[in-house]
């Protein structure tokens, strides 16, 4: 048996995910053996990460200072966790360094957006189809959302019209008509078979992310972890959409909503989920 050193910085504290993260390491069958919240000295971060400064005192200081300021911005709960090999199945199970690098599934790929700084915002349509809303879907896709932190701008249940769609598709139509209307048409009647849950999330790299958080198109390609992967068995229905370039999410939200549709607000959060 062996043992990890978990902790929970002071921004998991602060967007309530403790429980989050014990349920976690909990229903994976590791076994607590300490737990404490506490906030801790300077002296005994620079002993924690005494290899990170020792590295950072060959070019700057400043990251290390960021890193104790940032560890020290509010209470941190630090825990020990045991069970067979929990010191690198830990490590998996919170995802890589850059939450940008963490995949769905993992702690830092499901709550997390951002390591760096000069974010540059971005926007991405996101529809839940009509599958979706039948399939009650939709709570759990907006928390998926939510949870990882991006922000939710605009959001409104619709049943697009056939034009609306055709512009949408209209490069998956471009492709289809060399070959057979078929396919393009099927689409359409999809998307038409009930209501629509049209949203534009605004984060950085969400284009990306999100399309992550989708899966892969096919589910019988989508890893779990990831919403069609989680929840869809076929192709033709596949629950949600998701911008797949920048460009495509500007014309795509031009296309869903008005100007006066979309808000702009400050998150709260925002200064716990960006540095
Ligand atoms: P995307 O939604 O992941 O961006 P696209 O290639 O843009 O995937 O295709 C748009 C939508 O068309 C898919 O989400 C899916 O609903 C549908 N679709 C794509 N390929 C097929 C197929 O081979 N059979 C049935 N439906 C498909
Ligand atoms: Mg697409």
């Amino acid at each position: 048996m062996e043992r990890s050193f978990v902790a929970i910085k002071p921004d998991g504290v602060q967007r309530k995910l403790v429980s989050e993260i014990l349920s976690r390491f909990e229903r994976r069958g590791y076994k607590l053996v300490a737990l404490k919240m506490l906030q801790p000295t300077r002296e005994l971060l620079e002993e924690h990460y005494q290899e990170i400064r020792a590295i950072q005192d060959l070019k700057s200081k400043k990251f290390f200072q960021d890193l104790i300021t940032y560890m020290r911005s509010g209470p941190i709960v630090a825990m020990v966790w045991e069970g067979e090999n929990v010191v690198k199945q830990g490590r998996a199970m919170l995802g890589a360094t850059n939450p940008q690098e963490s995949v769905p599934g993992t702690i830092r790929g499901d709550f997390t957006i951002t390591v760096g700084r000069n974010i540059a915002m971005e926007r991405s349509f996101v529809a839940i189809k009509p599958d979706g809303v039948q399939r009650k879907l939709v709570s759990e896709i907006l928390t998926r959302f939510e949870r990882r932190g991006y922000k939710l701008v605009a959001l409104k249940m619709l049943q697009p019209t056939r034009e609306l769609l055709e512009e949408h598709y209209q490069e998956i139509r471009a492709i289809q008509d060399l070959k057979s209307k078929k396919f393009f048409q099927d689409l359409i009647t999809y998307m038409r078979s009930g209501p629509i849950v049209a949203m534009v999330w605004e984060g950085e790299n969400v284009v990306k992310q999100g399309r992550a958080m989708l899966g892969a198109t096919n589910p019988q390609e989508s890893v779990p972890g990831t919403i069609r992967g989680d929840f869809t068995i076929t192709v033709g229905r596949n629950i949600v959409h998701g911008s797949d370039s920048v460009a495509s999410a500007q014309k795509e939200i031009g296309l869903w909503f008005r100007e006066e549709e979309i808000s702009s607000w400050d998150s709260n959060d925002h200064i716990w989920l960006y540095e």
